[in-house]
């Protein structure tokens, strides 16, 4: 993997580019990975010779582009090991998938008095929607607590989920914490007292082989820009016999099978999901996004990211003053790192880090529960992918001491 390291950068031109007169360290990529030019050159190729809407046209080019929609499909239900295509439905983003989760199947379920079990370390999108559904049918949002090394703790998980429990829904990883959560454990112990095992993929699926049949959950959200592909398309996978109960979220066109003047009847799932025109362009960028993830492998990235946590963590608990949350064993880590440095604000870190042409983001990272659990306000972020190096980590490691040196030293001194 290491080797063909700078092969796989030539594929994003935009990494190759100086910001404040450095070159670009991108890493931002919790919020979103760039795109490789395979990506970008399915969605011209198809623009430019088989635009065409989807499922209703006969003639040459709406078959094209129904084939290589319903292909991308089929990509994403092997890409996570789903025993069937039609339990993939395409959506706009994990946001939008767990809404219609919530909205939908868990309404469809969860009664009055019964509890929702969630985690400290959700990402908003996995905490609003809980929310909720537990307002409307006066259930109880319940968390599962951390450790205090920042890791889920399983004696609270096996206290909290009860025989009450009706959903169970967590991170795969945290977007903040660095840490991957064992659903697999989790799926077990839901099901074992009748509940439903819902993960969020968001930070998982761009990352590690993902196997939801191994992991037995019942449902599984994530989106195609954290992972080469572009915005606005999202992945909702469903158990194939809880889809066909599940209602749709939306009703419309492309979703029936006929409409009567005060009636409907619904195609089969997936497609009953997928009212209207759907984002085809995007579907077929995910599948070459797929294809290009798995060209390199998904367990080389896994490991290649798994050296870059083990080079550069250390290094950033080395400096002097810094706070990084989440556990400290590069076992336990993913190459996400969220930390402070004592005494300056993390935006004021992001912004000196933009000046050394390093991206990272700075904020509550859509997790303000977790930030009121953990007693702050926010953090500055590191994410690395694939396509980051070693190199790149040292660079952020040397900017954060001159960050560090510069605000202790004072601005009216430098100039
Ligand atoms: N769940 C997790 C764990 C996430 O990290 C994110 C996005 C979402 C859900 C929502 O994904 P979306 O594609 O629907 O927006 N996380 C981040 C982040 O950490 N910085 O920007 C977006």
């Amino acid at each position: 993997m290491t080797q063909n390291l700078s092969e796989y950068r030539k594929d994003f031109p935009i990494l190759n580019q100086k910001v404040n007169g450095e070159d670009l360290v991108y890493l931002d990529n919790a919020a979103t990975t760039q795109k490789p030019i395979q990506v970008i050159d399915k969605i011209s190729h198809y623009y430019l010779n088989d635009n065409a809407n989807v499922h209703r046209g006969v003639h040459t080019l709406a078959e094209r582009a129904t084939k290589q929609f319903e292909e991308a499909r089929d990509k994403v239900a092997k890409f996570i090991n789903a025993s069937d295509q039609h339990s993939i439905v395409y959506t706009r983003s994990t946001t939008e998938s767990l809404n219609w989760i919530a909205s939908t199947f868990a309404d469809q379920v969860v009664n009055e008095g019964d509890e929702i079990v969630i985690s400290e370390m959700e990402h908003h999108s996995n905490i609003v929607p809980w929310q909720q559904l537990a307002k409307r049918k006066h259930a109880v949002l319940k968390y599962i607590q951390l450790t205090s090394d920042g890791e889920l703790d399983l004696q609270s998980a096996e206290d909290t989920i009860t025989a009450k429990t009706k959903i169970v829904s967590i991170a795969h990883a945290s977007n903040v914490l660095g840490v991957v959560n064992p659903i697999k454990e989790l799926a077990k112990l839901a099901h074992k007292n009748g509940a439903y095992l819902i993960a969020d993929g968001a930070q998982a699926a761009p990352h590690m082989p993902i196997d939801v049949s191994d992991l037995d959950v019942d449902f599984y959200a994530f989106s195609g820009h954290k992972m080469l592909a572009p915005t606005g398309i999202g992945i909702l996978y469903g158990k194939p016999e809880l889809l066909k109960i599940m209602r749709p979220a939306q009703f419309g066109g492309e979703m029936i099978s006929s409409v009567h003047e005060q009636t409907a009847e619904f195609k089969e799932s997936p497609w009953k999901f997928e009212a209207g025109t759907p984002n085809i362009s995007g579907a077929i960028a995910l599948g070459a996004a797929i294809d290009y993830l798995n060209k390199i492998g998904m367990k080389n990235i896994q490991a290649y990211e798994h050296d870059l946590t083990e080079e550069i963590l250390p290094k950033l608990l080395k400096i002097d003053g810094i706070k990084v949350y989440g556990p400290q064993d590069p076992n336990k880590h993913t190459a996400t790192f969220a930390f402070n440095l004592k005494g300056i604000h993390p935006h004021d870190v992001a912004t000196a880090l933009d000046m050394n042409g390093i991206a990272v983001r700075a904020g509550h990272h859509c997790a303000q529960p977790l930030m009121d659990y953990l007693n702050l306000t926010a953090t500055a972020r590191a994410s690395f992918y694939f396509y980051n190096t070693v190199d790149e980590g040292n660079k952020l490691v040397d900017s954060l001491e001159q960050v560090k040196e510069f605000f202790s030293n004072g601005v009216s001194e430098t100039k």
